[in-house]
């Protein structure tokens, strides 16, 4: 969603409604069969993935600068390593801090899937951390949609009790996203759909 409101584009948002299962529905799954957020519809196709969907979008719109430019193979191969790190690696962690429920049964499982998981991300977010004390951004100077990515990482995870005050380079990152028109936009969609879910009783 960041990415699209750095592009400028308009387009539609649908919210899909995780807790009652909606992302495992017939209607979802004939857009999703894999059952998972995000799908981007676009020119009647649809595109899955985090990784396919962000390197569709900075190929697609080179201008909006959603990676930085790439004149060789290795660089823009790197550049697809760090998209799925971030997919591949940190979004499967912070589901488990956010989402413990979707692991475990018993409120005592869950609390463990959760501690165990923001174990597993602390040696992510020491790296990350370490990134940032050589630049503001994860590379250096320019600004990219893996900062994005690592942004929605680094909110999901300390809304969901991951302790943010051992990290000062990322909290001053979040500070400096924070400001960014794109990502007040992308909050004020999420706290509408808070909004909307507390309205419906889901939360
Ligand atoms: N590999 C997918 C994973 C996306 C993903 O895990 N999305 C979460 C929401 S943030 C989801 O749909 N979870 C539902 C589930 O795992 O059943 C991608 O990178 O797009």
């Amino acid at each position: 969603m960041t990415a699209l409101e750095h592009i400028g584009l308009p387009f539609e948002y649908r919210l899909i409604r995780m807790m009652t299962g909606e992302h495992k529905s017939p209607d979802y799954l004939a857009i999703n069969p894999k059952g998972k957020v995000p799908a981007l519809e676009v020119d009647n196709e649809v595109l899955t993935e985090n990784v396919a969907i962000l390197t569709y979008l900075s190929r697609r719109y080179p201008e909006a600068g959603l990676l930085p430019t790439a004149d060789d193979e290795m660089t823009a191969t790197r550049q697809l390593a760090d998209l799925c790190y971030c997919s591949a690696t940190l979004h499967p962690i912070v589901t488990r801090i956010k989402r413990p429920n979707f692991f475990a049964e018993t409120e005592d499982a869950r609390q463990q899937v959760r501690k165990l998981a923001i174990e597993a991300m602390r040696p992510n977010f020491d790296l990350i951390e370490n990134r940032l004390s050589a630049g503001s951004w994860w590379y250096g100077e320019q600004w990219s949609v893996v900062d994005a990515y690592i942004y929605w990482v680094w909110f999901r995870s300390t809304d969901a009790q991951f302790p943010r005050d051992e990290y000062a380079n990322l909290n001053d990152f979040a500070e400096r996203m924070g400001e960014q028109n794109a990502i007040k936009k992308m909050l004020a969609r999420e706290s509408a759909a808070e909004r909307q879910l507390r309205e419906e009783g889901l939360i």
